[in-house]
């Protein structure tokens, strides 16, 4: 059976290899930006490209994937803000349950829409259980999906909810602070989490630094997600590769 995106992740996780991926949101790129993240993906060898965002305006998200293509062989995987963020041009899509929510639409409404699409479209949909986290102030994600985020000092709220996403045959688990988030998902957490599931733990949010970078992975994710900090800031990439190397 051809290996999938999926099996990736896990046999990278299993081997304690640390994972990082450029999240693109098509509202906030270009050509030339697309291409200048192409290339740092290249420079720190990250492992696939996330694309979407809560919200899509004006932005693309089929020519992102392809732009993305032009420049590089790396994975394009859709991470959803809703059911009309799809293309049959990515490799796969994060098949997202907002389990830290209790809004219908976000935990399955949205997820019945976009099935009989993903199957025509015949890209891997990946069962992944997120959980917004409180961060500070208010995220696009928490006020576009109409749910409260769990409370950052709640750890055990996120392992039981991590853990029940694991009980239902969810294949990732997903901490999310929130684009651009002012605090970033806290270590405590991460660890409970990582204590109560096995599965691949992304987390994202906010890194925007070496040192968060560097907290998230010693916590226990497996995969961290950066969107603005690569986008704001040209020498992030630089000040990243140090912890990158330490850790594989
Ligand atoms: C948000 O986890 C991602 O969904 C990445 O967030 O853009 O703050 O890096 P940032």
């Amino acid at each position: 059976m051809k290996a999938t995106i999926l099996d990736s992740i896990v046999k990278k996780a299993d081997s304690g290899k640390k994972q990082l991926s450029i999240l693109i949101d098509p509202d906030k790129v270009n050509k030339s930006s697309i291409n200048r993240l192409c290339e740092v993906a290249d420079e720190i060898s990250a492992d696939f490209f996330l694309i979407g965002g809560s919200l899509l305006t004006d932005g693309d998200l089929e020519e992102t994937i392809l732009l993305i293509k032009e420049k590089s062989k790396l994975p394009c995987i859709i991470f959803p803000g809703s059911s009309n963020q799809l293309s049959p041009k990515a490799d796969a899509i994060l098949f997202l349950s907002l389990l830290s929510g209790r809004n219908p639409e976000m935990l399955i409404g949205q997820q019945v829409i976009a099935a009989p699409y993903i199957k025509q479209a015949n890209i891997e949909a990946i069962g992944t259980a997120y959980l917004l986290i409180e961060s500070g102030s208010q995220t696009t994600a928490s006020y576009m999906s109409n749910s409260n985020p769990i409370p950052a000092n709640k750890a055990e709220i996120a392992a039981s909810t991590a853990l029940a996403g694991d009980y239902m045959g969810m294949q990732l688990i997903y901490l999310d602070a929130g684009s651009g988030a002012k605090n970033v998902v806290p270590e405590e957490m991460i660890k409970k989490v990582k204590s109560y599931t096995k599965k691949p733990l992304f987390i994202g949010g906010g890194i925007n630094t070496a040192n968060k970078l560097k907290a998230a992975y010693e916590a226990g994710a497996d995969v961290v997600v950066i969107g603005n900090a690569f986008e704001k800031d040209e020498n992030f990439a630089q000040e990243i590769s140090p912890i990158l190397k330490q850790f594989n």
